[in-house]
């Protein structure tokens, strides 16, 4: 047998944020496709759409008017998944049937006033006071004594469930820190228990170091593919400094979070010639009063298109039943974004 060529032979990666694995399989990317084509969405929409529920002075599904926002706009999601009455109470049956309730509260963020626009479009300055706000949000939310953990995140694009094109975003904050963010404070906790350091900044010296998996940076952020990624083009946005959450953020890093968010989207819109569909969030640590040294704030952005605009990846078989996988290897995906910067 030859030697093991992490370029060429199938291997598995290791993913240490969440403690698990992903399948890789370099050689397998030049299967023929004959699955379904998603149709690319034409970019083609006024600056303000009357029809629309997110544009200024709109009205809503409930019957509320929004405002003539200047620049961003948060309300309490009309159709929210959380309720902040839920009342305490919980349901077992031999261990085996288990609920809890969830309290909770989920809001809808809109990033700009104009209807046309995505995050890529928007001025560094415009994108600023977005991370202005869900600051301002993780902070506001956060305190509630009822909430654990603030979720900030957007779904773009009709194939990722966007039900609206307007540029916007959710945040969901509940009183239990869901699986995720669950694994990662597990993982992140036990990782500066031993080394006094955050994973997040080890792991970003290493990646500053290889180089080729990083895609933008600046002075305060990097936007790298992970060594373990699992969405063809995935990657994660860190900041250099380790700091837990947006409270902790200076102006600066602020601006540097935007430049690398709007330069990344940049990115993925070149890619596949078209307004680039994604899910992208916001982890930071709990807010459940505990303290979290190893906590290190990231975003993930999770795009599912695969080798054009049209081929997306899902999440099946082996995928759903053993663990995920992928084809081109985070190298090679790497490049394919750098050389678009
Ligand atoms: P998505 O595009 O990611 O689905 O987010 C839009 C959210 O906006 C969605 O959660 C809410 C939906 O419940 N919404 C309102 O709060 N009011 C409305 O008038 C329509 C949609
Ligand atoms: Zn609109």
């Amino acid at each position: 047998m030859a030697t093991f060529d992490i370029t060429e032979h199938s291997h598995r990666r290791f993913n240490p944020l969440l403690g698990e694995w992903v399948l890789v399989s370099p050689h397998r990317s030049k299967r023929p496709w004959q699955g379904q084509q998603e149709t690319t969405e034409q970019d083609t929409r006024p600056a303000f759409d009357p029809t629309c529920y997110l544009c200024p002075g709109n009205v809503r599904a409930n019957g509320e008017k929004n405002p003539d926002y200047p620049s961003t706009f948060v309300f309490v999601n009309d159709f929210a998944a959380l309720q902040a009455e839920s009342p305490s109470g919980s349901f077992t049956h031999q261990n085996l049937l288990r609920a809890e309730s969830e309290r909770g509260i989920c809001k809808v963020i809109c990033f700009s006033p104009r209807h046309d626009l995505t995050l890529s479009d928007m001025e560094t300055s415009e994108i600023k006071k977005v991370v202005d706000l869900w600051q301002e949000q993780y902070l506001e939310l956060g305190a509630l004594d009822y909430i654990s953990y603030v979720q900030i995140f957007e779904n773009k694009g009709s194939v990722m469930g966007s039900s609206n094109p307007h540029p916007h975003g959710q945040i969901w904050a509940q009183s239990s820190v869901p699986g995720e963010p669950a694994k990662e404070t597990e993982q992140q906790e036990a990782y500066f228990a031993e080394n006094n350091r955050s994973l997040l900044s080890d792991y970003l010296a290493l990646e500053l170091e290889e180089k080729t998996r990083v895609v933008v940076k600046n002075e305060h952020f990097v936007a790298l593919v992970p060594f373990w990624a699992v969405w063809p083009f995935e990657t994660i946005v860190l900041p250099r400094r380790h700091f837990g959450h947006l409270g902790q953020i200076s102006e600066e890093e602020k601006l540097g979070y935007a430049d690398i968010i709007k330069r990344l989207s940049k990115v993925y819109d070149k890619l596949f010639q078209t307004s680039f569909p994604y899910s992208a969030g916001i982890h930071q640590s709990p807010t459940d009063g505990k303290d979290y040294p190893g906590w290190h704030l990231h975003m993930h952005f999770y795009p599912p298109l695969l080798r054009s605009a049209s081929v997306k990846k899902f999440m099946v078989g082996y995928e759903l039943m053993a663990d995920p996988q992928r084809d081109i290897t985070p190298e090679s995906a790497a490049e394919r974004l750098r050389d678009l910067v």
